[in-house]
């Protein structure tokens, strides 16, 4: 070591490693077993630590911070128990495809695995972690922690994308090592396509006359791409998590109003479905039975994609922009679309948003007013409640790739932190958008710590809070087929004045459908912290049609 050479801990070196990677926020609790990490955070001050209440509110944060800002989500948590809590957090990220680093502690190293009832340990952490995530991998000394790191960040990164851990024993977070020259992350070069199979399936499509574009959310980085085609002709529909890739209010798109029944109508006229970046997942297909086109091609970074779900004609493996645009420069100029398409595409998606108003009753007027008021400046947060299944999942109109952040896997209680990592990224990124978390009564209640973390961190964000004081799908599905027998279902929920007025956050009742305009200007007005908007679903009455888990092909009922 020469004299000038500046020694650092294990834990600075994560943090430096971090700024280096683009990382301007991150999540979590503190604890004995990350103080090292955390300490180095806040004496650099280069990126802004929350504070959550919980690891999975942390770990949901960073998962949206990543979504939004394009950039690495970090969430840092304490060994054992505070690990654990990521846990549900974790199968959302890796449901999602997010690129996020988790970084938590493990006890002294030389009592690790030895099964000595070690205060904090859980001795099957890391594989615990493997199996809730992509990879998981342990810093063991000084001088292989930033190779890990590296490793870590590139796998996460890396198509398709993911939650990797790192479990650092509290010892080595603290053991010293000289600063290292250089600390840039490890490139991810993009899967270049075999471009032969770029002609193959130009060749394809050029016959096409009526080819649909489906785009996942493998596709947000592909807009431009997308565009391309779409500016040739080509019809266009999302899965929810490809929503915004091309905006959509364009004419030629179906926008995410994918498995309704005119889309499917649609679909029989379609001659060619070129799928990208989508996993035509249950939710998306009707559990693999919604009829889509019968000829079909798929493009997507992960090879393990073809023919998964549907089967497909060709294949190309691919990133999905460089893929497009490809694509693109081979088509151009030489198809001859249906020039009726555009207009068919337009009557399917008026029809199937018709059919969804009419689900709805008074609460049509909650979505077309939200429109209305907050316009497209919007970062769509959405919870698992009855509301984001009915409507909030194809509407209101998105324009960019990364507006819409959603529970994919399923898992109530992650849209209240959710909706504190997008703003927090909002903020630090500089992104100017409105965010607004869509959350049902029990979903906001099993994470309502994290209410007192947007408001430390005067996180911006309304949060629509649809209060029927129960959780409202189950209830349906017992009525579907359970006989009605209401169990488990009923809820003591807080009054939520006092909560938020305890919290110092504003909070509006909406109780009439009348004074829904007034309310969201009122609360969109506030600019400076977390606004609880609670919809009374008991006073605005039911929806027009229930809503029983995810929708089904008939027969399968
Ligand atoms: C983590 C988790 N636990 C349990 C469930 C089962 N579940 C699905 S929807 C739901 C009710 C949600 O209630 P609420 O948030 O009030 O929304 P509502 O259905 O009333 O619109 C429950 C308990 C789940 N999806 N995720």
């Amino acid at each position: 070591m020469s004299p000038s050479t500046q020694r650092i801990t294990v834990g600075e070196l994560a943090a430096r490693f971090l700024e280096q990677c683009g990382v301007r926020a991150a999540f979590g609790v503190i604890s004995i077993h990350n103080m090292p990490i955390l300490d180095a955070f806040h004496t650099r001050q280069k990126i802004r630590f929350v504070s959550a209440r919980g690891e999975a509110g942390a770990c949901n944060m960073a998962d949206a911070y990543a979504r939004v800002s394009g950039t690495l989500g970090v969430c840092v948590t304490s060994t054992g128990t505070g690990c654990g809590n990521a846990a549900g957090a974790m199968v959302e990220a890796i449901t999602a495809g997010t690129p996020l680093l988790h970084l938590t502690g493990q006890i002294e190293s030389p009592f690790l695995d030895r099964d000595l009832g070690y205060i904090h340990e859980h001795p099957a952490q890391l594989a615990m972690l493997k199996s809730v995530g992509k990879d998981a991998f342990r810093i063991r000394n000084p001088e292989t922690a930033l190779a890990t790191l590296r490793e870590a960040v590139r796998l996460a990164q890396t198509p398709p994308c993911g939650p990797v851990s790192i479990e650092i024993p509290i010892d080595v977070q603290k053991m010293k090592l000289d600063l290292p020259a250089d600390l840039s992350p490890l490139a991810v070069p993009p899967v270049q396509p075999n471009l032969a199979a770029v002609d193959q399936l130009a060749e394809r499509l050029l016959s096409a006359k009526r080819p649909l574009l489906w785009l996942g959310g493998g596709a947000r980085g592909a807009s431009a791409a997308a565009q391309r085609l779409v500016k040739m002709g080509w019809a266009v529909v999302s899965s929810v998590q490809g929503r915004g890739i091309v905006p959509e209010d364009h004419p030629a798109s179906l926008g995410s109003y994918n498995l309704q029944k005119p889309a499917e109508e649609f679909y029989e006229t379609v001659d060619a479905l070129l799928a990208v970046g989508t996993r035509l997942r249950s939710n998306e297909t009707l559990n693999y039975k919604l009829k889509l086109p019968a000829t079909r091609y798929r493009i997507d970074a992960n090879a393990l994609a073809h023919n998964r779900g549907y089967t497909s004609e060709l294949f190309v493996h691919g990133d999905a922009e460089i893929t497009l645009n490809a694509l693109a420069d081979r088509l151009e100029g030489r198809m001859q679309i249906d020039p009726k398409l555009a207009a068919d595409v337009k009557r399917a998606r008026a029809e199937a948003a018709s059919l969804v108003d009419g689900t709805l009753g008074q609460y049509v007027k909650l979505k077309n007013t939200l429109a209305e008021v907050v316009g497209k400046n919007l970062w769509w947060v959405r919870d698992i409640t009855l509301s984001n299944s009915m409507w909030g999942n194809r509407a209101p109109v998105l324009d960019h790739p990364r507006a819409g952040v959603h529970a994919l896997g399923g898992g109530i209680g992650q849209g209240l932190a959710m909706g504190v990592g997008v703003a927090v990224a909002d903020a630090e990124h500089q992104l100017g958008r409105r965010t607004v978390s869509l959350c049902g009564d029990g979903g906001f209640m099993l994470n309502v710590g994290e209410l007192a973390c947007a408001a430390q961190e005067k996180a911006n964000v309304v949060f629509l809070v649809m209060n029927d004081q129960r959780y409202g799908v189950i209830k349906n599905i017992q009525d579907d087929i359970y006989g009605s027998r209401h169990a488990y279902v009923e809820l003591h929920t807080p009054d939520f004045a006092q909560l938020c007025a305890s919290l110092q956050v504003p909070h509006f009742k909406l109780a009439d459908p009348a004074a829904t305009k007034d309310t969201l200007q009122k609360a969109l007005a506030h600019g400076n912290g977390p606004v609880v908007v609670e919809v009374d679903m008991n006073a605005w009455g039911p929806f027009a049609v229930k809503f029983a888990g995810p929708p089904k092909k008939k027969e399968e009922v």
